[in-house]
């Protein structure tokens, strides 16, 4: 069994605790909400709130690994700054401290003295939440090169959607919008190869139960290391079958790229890049198809991890258009081709998925996407 995993899975699901705490508390509810409100305090406040649903869960990761495996602490890389300026204009790096107390101290100073709200993000963060790995499935995953590895966080990926907070649009069984496309992502790379090893991607609102009105989450993981893949997922066979022909994409994507695609596929807009990945390692849609550098490393390296589990991968969307389309690529040729990890790009910004991404369970449906992409 692999403690690096276990770790990020418990890991994910206070990281999510932490989402939905944030949602369901009055005190830090109000913070979020106030979003919308029309002086420039409340705008910057809410602002500089909603960051820090963020850079908490962020630094949460880093204080856990640094507690829990110290050789890997300066390898965590993520999408947030550690650093705030509260409505005074004083700078905070946001830390997690030694105590509950202390941590709750800090944040009252990124807070404006809001103490309570502090004290309550403070007590979510230090509490011990775990969520264990399957037992039929921890002895089969095998264990990890610790030493040779990197890990990739986007603790809340769609913070538009968490910030909104409606509960959702469902196109098939693909949600468009809302709550369900929020996720916290936590990719595990080599940092030799760049290639992915091993991802958790945790749904914090995946279900809306009536009964307590409150939100439940689910956690997916995958690993995929030295020939062994395990994951979680549990495609259903109808999945295969009726969702065949979905491919999701982003709403930003141009008209004529989405009429290409609609000459074979159902094309879904939906929200959240770590979203759209998880629809594809679902089996909800055959494809995430990303023409552009809308998206980064921290948005994709998790639902990478666990695709490649899986058998499937992320692609490099421009390199791949390049190549004879006339001709099948090869499991080797799409294996070159995969999104990397650990070098940055050239030119800024420098942690982009430059030229976008072909993001597939099943390789045998990129030629049929190269077909309809053939004449870009
Ligand atoms: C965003 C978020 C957006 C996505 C964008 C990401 O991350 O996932 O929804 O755009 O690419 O970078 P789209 O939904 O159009 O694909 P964040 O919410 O963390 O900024
Ligand atoms: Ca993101």
């Amino acid at each position: 069994m692999s403690e690096l995993l276990q770790i990020l899975l418990s890991f994910s699901e206070r990281a999510g605790e932490i989402a939905r705490s944030i949602r369901r508390e009055p005190k830090l509810f109000s913070l979020l909400v106030e979003e919308k409100g029309e002086t420039e305090k409340n705008q910057r406040f809410t602002h500089d709130f909603k960051t820090l649903a963020d850079v908490l869960i962020q630094e949460a990761l880093r204080h856990h690994i640094k507690t829990m495996i110290p050789s890997l602490e300066d390898y965590v890389q993520g999408e947030e700054s550690a650093e705030f300026t509260n409505t005074l204009g004083e700078k905070i790096t946001v830390k997690i401290c030694e105590t509950e107390k202390e941590t709750a101290n800090l944040l009252a100073k990124v807070l404006d003295g809001n103490a309570e709200a502090a004290e309550l993000l403070a007590a979510v963060v230090h509490s011990d939440i775990t969520l264990q790995l399957e037992t039929e499935l921890a002895p089969k995953i095998p264990e990890l090169p610790i030493n040779n590895l990197g890990i990739w966080i986007d603790p809340i990926d769609s913070t538009g959607e968490y910030v909104n907070g409606k509960s959702g649009v469902c196109q098939g069984k693909v949600y468009k919008s809302g709550l369900p496309c929020v996720t916290v992502l936590i990719g595990i790379y080599d940092r030799v190869s760049g290639l992915p090893v091993g991802g958790v991607v945790n749904q914090p609102f995946s279900v809306f139960d009536e009964e307590s009105q409150r939100w439940r989450g689910k956690a997916y993981w995958g690993v995929s290391h030295s020939g062994v893949n395990v994951h979680n997922i549990q495609v259903s066979s109808s999945s295969s079958e009726i969702e065949k022909k979905v491919v999701v994409i982003s709403s930003s994507e141009s008209v004529s790229f989405q009429e290409m695609l609609k000459k074979k596929f159902d094309v879904v807009h939906a929200t959240g890049a770590g979203y759209k990945l998880l629809s594809v390692a679902l089996g909800h849609a055959v494809a995430y198809i990303c023409s552009k550098n809308s998206t980064f490393r921290w948005d994709t390296a998790a639902p990478h991890g666990i695709l490649s589990a899986e058998g499937g991968g992320v692609v490099k969307y421009k390199e791949i258009l390049k190549r004879n389309l006339s001709q099948e690529p090869s499991r080797e040729e799409l294996q070159a081709l995969q999104v990397n990890y650990h070098k940055p790009n050239t030119a800024s910004p420098i942690w982009c998925n430059e030229g976008g991404f072909i993001a597939y369970r099943n390789l045998s449906i990129i030629p049929v996407i190269l077909d309809c992409l053939k004449d870009t």
